[in-house]
């Protein structure tokens, strides 16, 4: 069975602790996708909430002390529990704050998967690479080498995003292609996808299945933009916003399967 349709069967409960900006459009995302959202910040309740989840989600896009306290918490609680850890270290390089931070959280909780532009996965291990605010900015660098030493450094998936997205464990490595640039005029397209990857992790055990799962959530994402794209052309990002919601519900294993483009690296 697709990891597609083990999500939808087994609808695995996913923690966020994310951004102000993005939090409506995430829980949203993953409803249609077939997961169970919950966001929760609380430094009381987050060790308790991750350690009942079947992913956590971190994401630093609008960091202050009490949420980075919470993102700490609740990475601990679940990596002494089992349970995988995405985070998105948005940011990280605009501000020294940011990059700071980032570098703390990835010292001090064991990630399942780092997702993030380029220049955010560089910062985060001490590579330079410009970055406008949130966004990626230009650069010309090897992105699929940067994400191999990232993964090796860090131990755990890397995911860079863009045009064509990347993953890798450090020894295989994927490059997915697929998606819309229409996606980058959608505030939360990237953070959504952290927390998707996180719900295909839920259901995908240790180990290689977690590169697989991890993939296959990326071309996930990629068909259901292209499709939402093709019905809503010319109307713009606002309503492809919309039909994007629709198609994280719609898209089936067989659409998945004749859509994907995933290229393994030699
Ligand atoms: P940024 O901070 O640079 O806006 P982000 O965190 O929003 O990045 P993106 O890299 O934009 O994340 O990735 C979000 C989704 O958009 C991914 O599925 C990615 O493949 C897709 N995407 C981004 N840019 C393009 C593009 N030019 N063509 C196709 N898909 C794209
Ligand atoms: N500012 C702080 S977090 C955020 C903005 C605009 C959302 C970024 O979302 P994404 O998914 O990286 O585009
Ligand atoms: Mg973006
Ligand atoms: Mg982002």
């Amino acid at each position: 069975m697709s990891y597609l349709d083990q999500v939808r069967e087994r609808k695995p409960l996913v923690h966020n602790i994310t951004n102000w900006v993005v939090t409506n459009f995430t829980a949203n995302g993953l409803l249609a996708l077939g997961a169970s959202p919950i966001m929760a910040y609380a430094r009381e309740e987050v060790a308790d909430v991750a350690k009942i989840s079947g992913a956590v989600l971190l994401n630093m896009g609008t960091p202050d002390a009490a949420v980075v306290e919470s993102i700490l918490l609740a990475g601990r609680s679940a990596n002494a529990h089992g349970v995988p850890v995405v985070f998105d270290p948005v940011g990280a390089g605009a501000t020294p704050y940011r990059t700071e931070t980032a570098r703390r959280i990835v010292r001090e909780v064991r990630l399942s998967a780092l997702r993030g532009n380029v220049a955010e996965v560089a910062n985060v291990v001490g590579e330079s690479w410009a970055i406008k605010g949130v966004d990626a900015g230009a650069g010309d660098g090897d992105v699929a080498a940067l994400a191999v030493r990232a993964a090796k450094r860090l131990g755990c998936l890397v995911v860079i995003t863009g045009k064509d997205d990347v993953v890798t464990d450090g020894e295989t490595t994927y490059v997915v292609h697929g998606g819309h640039p229409i996606l980058t005029q959608v505030t939360g397209a990237g953070c959504l996808l952290g927390s998707v990857i996180g719900a295909f992790l839920a259901v995908a055990g240790d180990g290689a299945a977690r590169l697989e799962a991890a993939a296959e959530a990326l071309a996930f994402y990629g068909a259901a933009a292209e499709l939402a794209f093709a019905a809503t052309e010319g109307r713009g990002p606002g309503s492809f916003q919309v039909e994007f919601l629709n198609r994280l519900a719609l898209v089936t294993s067989a659409e998945l399967r004749e859509m994907a483009a995933i290229e393994k690296l030699a």
